[in-house]
């Protein structure tokens, strides 16, 4: 019995590692895509946005769901169709929107360009399922924003779904959307991977240059051909800097230039599906919700504090990771006003301390209890998000410390070497809510 459970063991490691390999084995990235990477971990900081026809619905009521309200209810396809004709976001405004995203801090935008309903958020030619052939507003959503972002300079990703519960050819299905009346009950699978990189093709050649593409969906058939290797050298033929992410919840592919984690910080797994380890060879992201949903829901009203938001986001940089924090913009174009007041809260925060964010990469000690270290050239800034006062003792720091002093201040700072690293003593009154910053230039 242990010997067959071996060949097995063995075998599914090699099914994986040969997904893994065949994904685009030999990638080796154009020093255009390695400066992106380093444009990626320089700005830190982006707005996720998940916005289709199923904002009409608001969750329906339920907790929790939104853009998942197709699979949840079950809507039969036919019936959920019939939204596109409802879908009419008159008060879109994308310089409202790119200007909130610049005055939160923010430097990028993820948007969904197609989520799990298959419904094209953008001029799709390959199909009319898209929000300026099928619905009453008539206009390219992902065009505007994209010219925006480019008048603000704001760079713009897009979220594109492997998973459609809609498409025809997306057979056999997988392990969602099954109870969905209406869905193909026949179908070639490469004929929707096909039809997958067209809609890719477009969305990479219609818009100019972008950040890249955010994959979501592939933990829907996981043992099917996604032909990763095609999808991933049609994305770099055809913009070599766009940078590839795929939320698998495994190890980057070849072909892949970053890795993130959904809400969980990297190497964390409170979610129970981020049970990988960290990638030290391409840039990390962390997405967050700011409720408890991805689209948006009419009940979530779970907001999460300003507070917990910013530790998350200086934990996630003392990872070296970026924070990516997710807003669903309401049926009528505006993102719902709580979002924005916390965004703004968060903005003004990264007016005073961005410098210990921004720019930096991960710091001499991984995060622990108290807070997170960030670096940048030979300055190390301790991040004290959860500490009492008094002696804090941060083993692991081997360089000898030249200056020590307080961000928000400048006073000098009590820093002791010690066997297995430093002391700094924080008197009460230096401590800040959020995070009291030490600010250590090294030797
Ligand atoms: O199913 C999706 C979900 O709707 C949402 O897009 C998140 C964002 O990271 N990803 C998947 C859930 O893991």
């Amino acid at each position: 019995m242990k010997l067959q459970r071996l060949f097995s063991t063995v075998f599914i490691i090699a099914m994986f590692a040969s997904v893994g390999l065949k994904a685009q084995e030999g990638y080796i990235p154009t020093q255009e895509n390695l400066d992106n990477r380093e444009w990626f971990q320089d700005n830190k900081y982006g707005l996720f946005v998940h916005w289709g026809v199923y904002s009409i619905m608001g969750g329906g009521g339920d907790q929790g769901i939104a853009e998942w309200i197709m699979d949840h209810k079950n809507i039969p396809v036919g019936q959920y169709e019939k939204l596109p004709a409802a879908f009419n976001p008159t008060q879109f405004d994308p310089a409202e929107w790119v200007s909130m995203v610049k005055k939160a801090g923010m430097k990028y935008i993820t948007i969904t360009s197609k989520h799990h309903d298959g419904f094209a958020m953008y001029d799709s030619r390959v199909s009319d399922y898209n929000v300026v052939d099928a619905t009453p507003y008539g206009k390219d959503i992902l065009g505007m924003l994209k010219k925006e972002c480019d008048k603000q300079g704001i760079k713009l990703f897009f979220y594109h779904s492997q998973l459609d519960w809609h498409h025809p050819d997306y057979f056999p299905i997988g392990r969602t959307g099954t109870k969905i009346e209406g869905r193909t009950q026949s179908g070639d699978f490469n004929t929707y991977i096909d039809y997958m990189n067209t809609q890719l093709s477009e969305l990479l050649t219609q818009y100019g240059e972008i950040g890249g593409i955010w994959f979501d969906g592939m933990w829907d058939k996981p043992d099917a051909d996604w032909r990763l290797a095609e999808t991933y050298a049609l994305i770099h033929k055809h913009q070599p800097g766009a940078l590839i992410g795929s939320n698998h919840h495994k190890m980057p592919y070849p072909g892949e230039d970053f890795m993130m984690f959904e809400r969980d910080l990297p190497g964390e797994n409170s979610m129970g599906f981020n049970k990988t380890g960290i990638s030290d060879h391409v840039p990390l992201e962390m997405c967050e919700t700011m409720n408890g949903s991805w689209g948006f829901n009419i009940v979530d009203q779970n907001y999460k504090s300003v507070d917990r938001l910013i530790k998350t986001m200086v934990r996630a940089a003392g990872y070296g990771a970026n924070f990516l924090l997710n807003t669903g913009p309401m049926s009528n174009g505006k993102i719902q006003p709580e979002n924005v007041d916390t965004l703004m809260a968060i903005g003004q925060w990264l007016e005073t301390y961005g410098d210990a964010i921004y720019g930096t990469r991960k710091g001499p000690v991984r995060p622990q209890e108290w807070g997170a270290t960030t670096t940048k050239g030979n300055v190390v800034y301790v991040h004290v998000l959860d500490h009492k006062g008094g002696k804090l003792e941060i083993p692991g720091m081997e360089s000898k410390v030249k200056s020590a002093v307080f961000f928000d201040d400048g006073s000098s700072a009590e820093v002791k070497k010690t066997k297995k690293g430093v002391v700094i003593t924080l008197p009460a009154e230096k401590l800040k809510p959020i995070d009291t910053i030490v600010v250590l230039t090294m030797k």
